[in-house]
């Protein structure tokens, strides 16, 4: 059973990224059930909504030329071309059927500027622009961030190394997580968020 400061975080469980999605993950909706099995234990329940205006640069449709999930150099550094995906107000950004929503105190969303892809919950793709998340928890007093929800590689790592370096105790539920795997991503990530001091575990351990 979760303590007053922990929070459960759950990034992105939008019917884009689950199969017949625009961005489908892998297995991706299976996340659902061990999700909503989770919320059951968190009083404190944040979702993260991928929320992306139709000419967002992250879209490789808005770029000549360029073949879906090639890489860019943005003004930030390099960026994965996506396919285009969770477009704001299109039924591909909406959540999971079956995802529980009505027990979110927060719904977060991100990636809303045009010309920055944003991943984590915590800041957008330059490093810098902040999502005001980590001041809504310290206001809260939530110390404590479980996260849950796609995509393992992507939102869910940045968002929990950015916990983590942000000084919130930060862990990752890896059986109630899917990956893109794009080029070694899902390895990169696991050993990005150890170095980091995220906690990786399991429904069953927490
Ligand atoms: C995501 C790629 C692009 C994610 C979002 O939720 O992991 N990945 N936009
Ligand atoms: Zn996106």
């Amino acid at each position: 059973m979760a303590r007053n400061e922990d929070a459960l975080v759950i990034i992105d469980v939008q019917r884009d990224f689950c199969p017949g999605g625009a961005l489908a993950v892998n297995d991706g909706d299976a996340v659902v059930g061990p999700i909503n099995a989770l919320q059951e234990r968190f009083g404190a329940i944040i979702l993260t909504q991928d929320w992306h205006p139709a000419d967002h640069a992250s879209f490789a449709d808005n770029h000549a030329g360029a073949a879906p999930f090639s890489l860019v150099e943005a003004a930030y550094g390099p960026q994965v071309l996506w396919p285009v995906h969770c477009v704001q107000g299109a039924p591909g950004a909406d959540f999971h059927p079956d995802l529980r929503t009505d027990r979110a105190d927060l719904i977060l969303r991100k990636g809303y500027r045009r010309a920055i892809d944003s991943y984590s919950a915590f800041f957008e793709n330059d490093r810098a622009t902040p999502t005001g998340l980590a001041g809504y928890l310290r206001e809260r007093g939530l110390t404590r961030l479980v996260f849950a929800g796609l995509a393992t590689d992507y939102c869910v790592r940045f968002s929990a190394v950015d916990a983590a370096r942000l000084g919130f105790a930060s862990c990752v539920v890896m059986d109630a997580c899917r990956a893109i795997d794009l080029d070694g991503s899902l390895a990169a990530a696991r050993e990005e968020m150890r170095a980091a001091g995220v906690a990786l575990t399991s429904s069953g351990d927490l």
